[in-house]
């Protein structure tokens, strides 16, 4: 085990900034009303820096950056925006121990996920959208002998990307890859709770986007956000958040015929068919370790397998072995490479947490395991932990069906191949879900029965940038990763031409 040292000690790798400014047309601006917000890690719950408040009047600032930028972004050539995204993966790969610790001071995630997971899996997506780019090619139809319709792909332009706190560094790539490849300069507004990951990042990799290109501005949804989404002035608004905040962001995109990408929330079922326990196996041992899933990143994913329908046959044992393997779950320091869930991010994200424990309790759903706020002393005295805790009950409480995003999850049980599917479609979401089995046929028909963007076989929280990801129903519109984002940031120009000199 290795213990980092927290960023502003002796031994730290990671110092951050006192302080970050909005970065504006490649340089860092003051907010223009002078105001600034505390930055407390989840850790211990102690500021470490301090943030610009922005405005309508910094989101301005920004667009007119991005907009003196775009056109010529948007004409540069493929290679040429494909080699910069390079850049930005290697000089991030170059720096991915410091960055998994920034991150993990900043969010409250263990440092062994940041390491493994969320810096890995930006550099990949940098990677893969510098390839896409290459390979997209537009496509032509053949009207008729003299008449030919071309489609190429164009820029959109501006665009406005507003992004959450779970996945600070991975989100903001996410959303940054596919829009720079496709051509279009980007105002940015980070989470209120985790600005400061994205600007350690930045300033490592800054350097290689033209002024303009690529611009933050730090703030609070109703003063920052809010403006930004709703500015005649972007072309396209993208988001990840919760569903209610999606429904504002659509309303402000519509008052200006915007298109909207939204990634919202979720209630995944994760399902387990009796025939996992007919063996005890490799693949039994998996899919326990499936379950545990709930906990990885404090609970605090979209998809995070938050509903367990356990088939009735061997229901007890299951469940016994599942809940025997979360108290195996280790938890503590953040930093600490074999801790396996660090802080919640957030104050209000804690007590959002502790509520539904309450909750659930109080309508009557029986707490297996876990259930308590961790109050730790000395170094991690005032952050932000929780146990991990599984819940028995039924899926029409609350617990079943309002994102908690917090190490919790809520286990049933099901009689049969219908009732499972009834149960796991019986939701208002649909990002992810969980099939686990070992009859394909079963496999197969779950999968595409289960109402949602992304099923996982005998698996789950894989990411790999070239599969789509995005949600059904209320869990939002579009869809991420997959060379099929770039349609999201790209407007289709047909060119319809006529090679006859006589014909009309
Ligand atoms: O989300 P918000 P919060 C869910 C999760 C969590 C809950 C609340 O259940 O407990 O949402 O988290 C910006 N106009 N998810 O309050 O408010 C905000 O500043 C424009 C699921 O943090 O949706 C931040 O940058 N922008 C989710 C971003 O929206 C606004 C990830 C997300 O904040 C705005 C995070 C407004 N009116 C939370 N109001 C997922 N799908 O992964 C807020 N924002």
């Amino acid at each position: 085990m290795t213990r980092y040292a927290a960023p502003g000690t002796e031994g730290a790798i990671v110092d951050y900034q006192s302080r970050y400014d909005h970065f504006i047309g490649g340089e860092y601006v003051k907010p223009a009303r002078g105001q600034y917000f505390e930055n407390p890690s989840p850790v211990n719950g102690q500021t470490f820096t301090e943030i610009a408040r922005g405005t309508a009047e910094d989101i301005e600032r920004a667009l007119d950056a991005a907009h003196a930028a775009a056109a010529a972004w948007g004409r540069t050539s493929t290679t040429e925006r494909a080699n910069i995204l390079n850049k930005i993966a290697d000089r991030t790969e170059a720096n991915l121990e410091k960055l998994a610790v920034a991150e993990s001071w900043e969010n409250g995630k263990a440092v062994r996920e940041t390491l493994a997971a969320d810096i890995p899996l930006a550099i990949d997506h940098l990677r893969y959208f510098a390839g896409a780019i290459r390979a997209q090619e537009g496509s032509l139809s053949e009207i008729d002998d003299d008449t030919i319709a071309y489609h190429f792909h164009e820029p959109l332009g501006v665009v406005a990307q507003i992004i959450p706190w779970n996945f600070p560094i991975l989100m903001a790539v996410w959303k940054l890859a596919p829009a720079l490849a496709a051509g279009n300069a980007v105002v940015l507004k980070p989470a209120e709770q985790t600005p400061a990951s994205v600007h350690y990042w930045l300033s490592l990799i800054s350097d290689l986007l033209p002024p303009g290109v690529v611009n933050i501005v730090n703030g609070f949804g109703a003063e920052a956000g809010k403006p930004l989404a709703s500015s005649p002035r972007v072309a396209k608004v993208a988001f990840t958040g919760e569903t209610t905040t999606g429904r504002l962001i659509m309303q402000y995109a519509s008052e200006n015929i915007k298109p909207v990408t939204l990634e919202l929330g979720g209630k995944s079922p994760n399902i387990f068919f009796d025939d996992v326990w007919s063996r005890d196996d490799a693949f039994r041992d998996k899919a326990l370790e499936g379950f545990t899933m709930f906990a990885l990143n404090q609970g605090e994913v979209c998809t995070c397998p938050s509903r367990a329908l356990i088939q009735r046959g061997h229901y007890s044992e299951f469940l016994e072995a599942a809940i025997a393997r979360t108290e195996q779950i280790k938890t503590g320091h953040p930093l600490d490479t074999d801790t396996m869930i660090g802080a919640q991010a957030s104050n209000d994200q804690l007590e959002k947490i502790l509520s539904y424990l309450d909750i659930g309790q109080r309508e009557g759903a029986k707490v297996l395991t876990g259930g308590q706020r961790i109050e730790y002393d000395g170094e991690l005295a005032g952050g932000y932990y929780v146990q991990p805790t599984v819940f028995e009950g039924d899926n029409r409480m609350r617990i079943f069906q309002e994102e908690i995003f917090g190490p919790v999850v809520s286990v049933t049980s099901f009689n049969d191949y219908d009732d499972a599917i009834k149960i796991a479609n019986d939701t208002l979401y649909g990002l992810g879900a969980g099939v686990w089995t070992r009859d394909i046929n079963t496999a197969y028909r779950a999968g595409r029965s289960i109402q949602a963007g992304r099923v996982w076989v005998n698996n789950f929280h894989a990411y790999p940038a070239h599969a789509a990801f995005g949600g059904y129903k209320q869990s939002g519109i579009g869809r991420e990763n997959h060379k099929m984002m770039l349609d999201h940031y790209q407007q289709t120009k047909n060119l319809l031409v006529s090679y006859s000199a006589e014909k009309l």
